[in-house]
């Protein structure tokens, strides 16, 4: 398979202003009939290439004549053409009941629902599908309608019928051009949750979200969610919605989280259905962050989209800032500050620093679905952040609409982004570029001195080689920073932004009494590791008092995370130090629980191996399980106290208050069950069965779900027949057994593999057991490597099903350099089975691949 690569763009020899589809829906044969309007762009003699992926010809129109002229190279269909601009018409037939990829027209669950990015329009329909073509489209539909009673495509609606045979048919029309990539159709048996919003200049819009009936009472918090996040991008960004009608469809089968399609999102149904008896407070969390990141998606996505696929952080990386932006609104800044970092550490990280390593804007591709990655999302995002951390707010907000007004209507690159923050801003930002090109994740050692009445600060920055990349170059990295006096535990002076430019440099402070203690990179102003000479008892002070919530949030980790790597390294650590820190944590009055309850958390067992040349995962599983241990017993009444005072009488409610005591509350029990106490169960099967919510019989099975109480097998038998009917929370059934730190969890997932309700066809069902297991360190990284022999089975019969999803899970095999020879070599065999495997996709094999080099 060919790789593509960014310098080799070329404009669109030819572009499509409009287009007009016609479905005679079926799901076992779908009739499309396409009439696109053609203009040269350029270039004279090129002929019409127009992209399809297992689709044949049924006829070809020129001009309104019949042609034969026409070729297939690979699968594009070539027409030769000498004028500047024609009508092609083209028919072809699709079986959406066969398409177990989910990419082009596929059914879900009886209903027919589209996903085309990246490249899946082309298994509609004969089209030049790249993000610069941009075209107006008007859609007919015709379907049964008994069977298929709603008909919805992007746009407005603008006219609809009954045919004597049963069927129906429904036209659209969607006035603003817009890449292939955001086509889409529902054609279904579904029930509206409607509402309305008046935008701030008047145009009122109806809002739907359309479930099956059964699901309609769980969309009220959804459809909640959409009219806040209307509200907020206006507010914060001056953006307004601006069709008349706005609907999300949900459904069970989806490889994404959720689609921006124009007018018509359509959604993983985890993002949209949600009641407290079947939804964690996580869950509620993350649909009103998905809901908004679509919806801001209107704007940074579709309004401008991306030039093409190397470009695709422009949009993605953009709107993730822009929902972090969102969220931290709705509820504690601070604890969304913490939870964005731990998931950038979970996944980003590990991808920087492995074979999958890619910059932001990569340089080249075989399959671009496997770029939908953490470094193009997260770390794109937190590029933003940092631009907008350099500027400050009013000239961030300048700059946005300097982009938003320049590129309203066209497909746009990262560098178009960066020259408008540039202009808008009033700054330079050459050097800053580095970001989009340079992989890898800084590193930056940190130390301060103490002389008479001055303080030196020296920082030393290293980008460490990824793929391709050996020699980099010193990036531009926005360092706040502030010093606390350590006697007086007061802030000598504000805080400082400090542009760390140069390999080294060094910062002198003045007037400085006290001895210094550091606080820096507060508020993880850049995605980088810091190194510092810090003391456990300096960043047991900055525990206690530094005023930045995540600086505070994050001493303690550093303090945990020495501790923890001491106890892997040399079998045992002194834990004095963490239970102090952790019980001043919890008795301070003035502190969130939401926050409290991040804090006293031990950093994962996966990111304590990213810190070690050698992943030794049952050192880190002993050390990491007796600290808990310790933790536990040693501050065994303060647990007791405050699960016992955060154990309201009151029904749940999606509060902050609410949502807070129940994560410290749970926090707490995990405690309990550390420390041994012989009560623990019974505690954790209490909760379970009293719980009036899901995040705390969840909460409560997690727990009993690692120990080996009779409890734990009554609790998953009372949680799957109490829940069988309801596949999302079955996956949380499976990925809860998949996360258990049981020594017999491999046997347990393999046996799972095996449950009636468990099937590779379903995306979520696939992620919650295979998914969860291959990150599940311990388990995984069994040293008989039959963990990574079990992945690899799953992964070659899933990638028969849908390649997208298999690719998606392959990362954790990739880690062979990380651990030990015996290890590496187990997790290196299997990397080559996969790739060896007859028949397999461009996206496993790529990623398997890349992998082994
Ligand atoms: N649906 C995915 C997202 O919104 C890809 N655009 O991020
Ligand atoms: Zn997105």
């Amino acid at each position: 398979p060919a790789i593509k690569r960014r310098q080799d763009y070329r404009p669109p020899a030819w572009l499509v202003p409009n287009v007009d589809l016609d479905f005679a829906l079926d799901p076992g044969a779908t009739r499309v009939r396409a009439r696109l309007e053609v203009t040269r762009n350029g270039g004279a003699g090129e002929p019409l290439r127009l992209d399809g992926d297992g689709l044949t010809p049924l006829a070809v129109i020129v001009d309104g004549v019949a042609v034969n002229d026409w070729r297939l190279e690979d699968d594009q269909l070539v027409i030769p053409l000498t004028g500047a601009s024609h009508v092609i018409e083209t028919e072809v037939e699709i079986a959406p009941d066969q398409n177990t990829q989910l990419m082009g027209l596929y059914s879900s669950g009886g209903n027919l629902c589209t996903q085309c990015e990246a490249e899946g329009f082309r298994r509609i329909t004969y089209f030049p599908d790249r993000p610069d073509v941009l075209a107006t489209y008007r859609v007919r539909m015709t379907a049964d309608k008994a069977r298929y009673p709603v008909l919805l495509a992007n746009g407005d609606p603008i006219a609809s019928g009954d045919n004597d045979d049963g069927t129906h048919w429904a036209e659209w029309h969607d006035p603003f051009p817009k890449p292939s990539y955001l086509f889409a159709l529902v054609a279904g048996d579904l029930a509206c949750n409607a509402g309305t919003f008046t935008t701030r200049s008047g145009r009122e819009v109806q809002l739907g979200i359309w479930v099956r009936a059964a699901d309609l009472a769980k969309t009220d918090h959804a459809l909640h969610a959409l009219k806040t996040s209307m509200a907020w991008d206006e507010r914060v960004y001056g953006r307004e919605y601006d069709l008349d009608v706005f609907n999300i469809v949900a459904v069970d089968d989806f490889n994404f989280g959720a689609m921006e399609n124009k007018g018509l999102n359509i959604f993983n149904s985890r993002y949209i259905l949600a009641d407290p008896d079947t939804a964690t407070d996580y869950d509620y969390d993350a649909i009103a962050a998905v809901v908004a990141h679509e919806y801001f998606h209107n704007w940074s996505g579709n309004r401008i989209t991306c030039r093409d696929w190397f470009q695709l952080s422009l949009k993605e990386g953009f709107t993730v800032f822009r929902d972090q932006g969102f969220s931290a609104d709705q509820g504690s800044a601070a604890v969304k500050r913490i939870e964005d970092v731990r998931g950038l550490r979970a996944s980003q990280f590990p991808e920087d620093a492995g074979p999958l390593a890619h910059p932001v804007r990569p340089e080249s591709y075989l399959e671009i679905s496997n770029f939908y990655t953490s470094t193009i999302y997260n770390k794109g995002a937190e590029l933003i952040r940092m631009m907008a951390t350099i500027l400050g707010p009013a000239r961030f907000r300048t700059a946005c609409d300097l982009y938003f007004d320049r590129f309203d209507g066209t497909a746009a690159t990262c560098e178009d982004f960066v020259t408008c923050m540039e202009e808008g801003g009033g700054v330079d930002l050459s050097r800053f570029r580095l970001w989009y090109s340079q992989a890898g994740t800084p590193r930056v050692s940190a130390s301060l001195e103490h002389d008479g009445g001055r303080a030196t600060l020296r920082l030393a920055q290293q980008v460490p080689p990824t793929p391709g990349q050996s020699a980099k170059e010193p990036m531009v990295l926005p360092l706040r920073i502030r010093l606390f006096g350590a006697e007086t535990g007061q802030p000598l002076g504000p805080e400082q932004l400090v542009l760390l430019e140069e390999a080294n440099e060094s910062i002198v402070f003045d007037g400085v009494a006290e001895r210094p203690v550091l606080s820096i990179n507060r508020g993880f102003s850049a995605p980088v590791t810091i190194e510092s000479d810090r003391t456990a008892a300096d960043l047991a002070f900055l525990a206690r008092h530094d005023d930045d919530p995540f600086a505070r949030y994050e001493a303690m980790q550093q303090l945990m995370l020495d501790t923890l790597i001491a106890g892997a390294v040399e079998g045992q650590a002194d834990h004095r130090a963490v239970i102090d820190a952790v019980a001043d944590t919890l008795d301070d009055p003035a502190l969130d629980p939401a926050f409290v309850a991040e804090a006293v958390l031990l950093p994962s067992e996966s990111f304590i191996g990213d810190q070690l040349s050698t992943v030794d995962p049952e050192a880190i599983y002993r050390a990491r399980e007796a600290l808990r241990g310790d933790l536990g017993r040693a501050l065994a009444e303060r647990w007791r106290n405050i699960y016992e005072a955060n154990t309201s009488g009151a029904a749940y409610a999606y509060t902050p208050a609410g949502k807070g005591a129940r994560r410290i509350r749970n926090v707490a029990l995990g405690y309990i069950a550390a420390s041994g106490a012989s009560d623990a169960a019974a505690l954790a099967f209490r909760q379970f069965e009293q719980a009036d919510n899901m995040t705390d019989r969840q909460g409560a099975l997690s727990t009993l779900v690692n120990g080996d109480s009779d409890l734990r097998e009554a609790a998953l038998d009372i949680f799957y027949n109490r829940y069988s009917g309801n596949g999302l929370v079955l996956d949380k059934w499976f990925q809860t057994q998949a996360l258990s730190t049981r020594d017999d969890t491999l046997e347990a997932v393999a046996a799972l593999a095996e449950h009636p309700s468990f099937t590779l066809a379903n995306p979520n069902r696939a992620r919650s057991l295979i998914g969860a297991f291959a990150v599940n360190q311990r388990a995984f990284n069994r040293a008989d490597g039959a963990g990574y022999r079990f992945l690899a089975d799953q992964l070659i019969a899933l990638d028969r099903l849908n390649p997208q999803t298999a690719a998606k899970l392959l990362p954790p095999l990739g880690r062979w350099r990380r651990f030990d020879p015996a290890r590496g070599a187990l997790m290196r065999a299997e990397l080559e089975r996969i790739v060896a495997t007859p028949g397999l996709s461009k996206d496993l094999f790529e990623q398997a691949s890349k992998s082994l080099q």
